[in-house]
């Protein structure tokens, strides 16, 4: 099969009651600029545990929803979600699927609200993804696959074991940041932040070794590229921290 990975990237910050009292948060859209150019990592990472023989293509949506001509060549798309970009992404799976693409929906918001991205997606996916998608797609190629998908259901990622993200396929555009995970989770449950809540796994460190790893992953793409931590809580482990800031300080300038 032919595989589209769609990032529902930038920043969406409209509310139109904020708009109305004044609220236009100035710099934003150049800020939203900079920051849209971080791909996806989880369909990075998607994309890495995908099983052999498929071919893999990354694609951006860009900042007004739309999506690029090719994604239309898939025969199956993954698309992230968060909530701030949703009715956008559940437009573009609309779209897709209209024209006979396939389409499986993951991430934080459709996790939480399963029946909803139902309405939009041929496959909804519960949790980190890493667990499911690679049974997943052995079945939707074998055209018997259920549409709903629990992480839970699965045996639980080896942090050891994660394959360093499929950073070679950002080759449609430049980007100017470039995310790496050294952690999953928080051990904190603050009411204000969202992630942990609606993954609902625990605090997980990976090995310091493979967060180096993975950061001369990206160096194969980029001499002195800009590495943005897609962490809940990098630091909250200060011992390990530290371990990890010692481990980075030979990579610098070389
Ligand atoms: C990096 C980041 C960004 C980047 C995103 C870059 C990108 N292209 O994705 C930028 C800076 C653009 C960004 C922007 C915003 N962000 Co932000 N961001 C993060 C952060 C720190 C890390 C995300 C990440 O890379 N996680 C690591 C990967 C591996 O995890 P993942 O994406 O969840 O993917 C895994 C699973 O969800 C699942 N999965 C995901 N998609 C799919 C698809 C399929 C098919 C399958 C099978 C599985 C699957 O499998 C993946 C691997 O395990 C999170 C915190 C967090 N823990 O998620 C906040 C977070 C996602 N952001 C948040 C918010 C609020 C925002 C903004 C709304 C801020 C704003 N006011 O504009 C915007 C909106 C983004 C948008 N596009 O709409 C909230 C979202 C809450 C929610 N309800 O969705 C979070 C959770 C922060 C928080 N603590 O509350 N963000």
């Amino acid at each position: 099969m032919k595989i589209g990975f769609l990032a529902m990237s930038g920043l969406r910050a409209h509310d139109p009651k904020l708009l109305e009292l004044g609220m236009t948060l100035p710099g934003l859209r150049e800020r939203g600029q900079v920051l849209s150019s971080l791909p996806s990592l989880g369909l990075l990472y998607l994309a890495a545990c995908t099983p052999r023989g498929h071919e893999l293509r990354y694609f951006e949506a860009e900042g007004d929803g739309s999506e690029p001509a090719e994604v239309y060549t898939c025969d199956l798309v993954a698309i992230n979600t968060f909530s701030a970009q949703v009715f956008e992404a559940y437009a573009v799976a609309d779209r897709l699927r209209k024209a006979g693409v396939r389409v499986a929906m993951g991430g934080l918001h459709v996790t939480v609200q399963p029946e909803e991205a139902l309405e939009h997606a041929d496959y909804v996916f519960l949790g980190e993804g890493e667990r499911s998608w690679p049974a997943a797609v052995a079945a939707i190629e074998r055209g018997d696959a259920p549409r709903v998908w629990k992480s839970a259901e699965f045996p639980p990622i080896d942090m050891r074991a994660l394959p360093p993200p499929r950073y070679d396929l950002l080759i449609n555009r430049s980007y100017s940041r470039f995310p790496v995970q050294t952690s999953r989770g928080c051990p904190w449950r603050c009411d204000f932040c969202a992630s942990n809540v609606m993954l609902n796994e625990p605090y997980r460190k990976r090995l310091v070794a493979d967060v180096v790893r993975d950061i001369q992953a990206i160096r194969k793409l980029q001499k002195r590229p800009f590495i943005e931590f897609a962490d809940d809580n990098t630091f909250v482990d200060h011992a390990w921290g530290k371990e990890l800031c010692r481990a980075l300080i030979p990579l610098g300038g070389k």
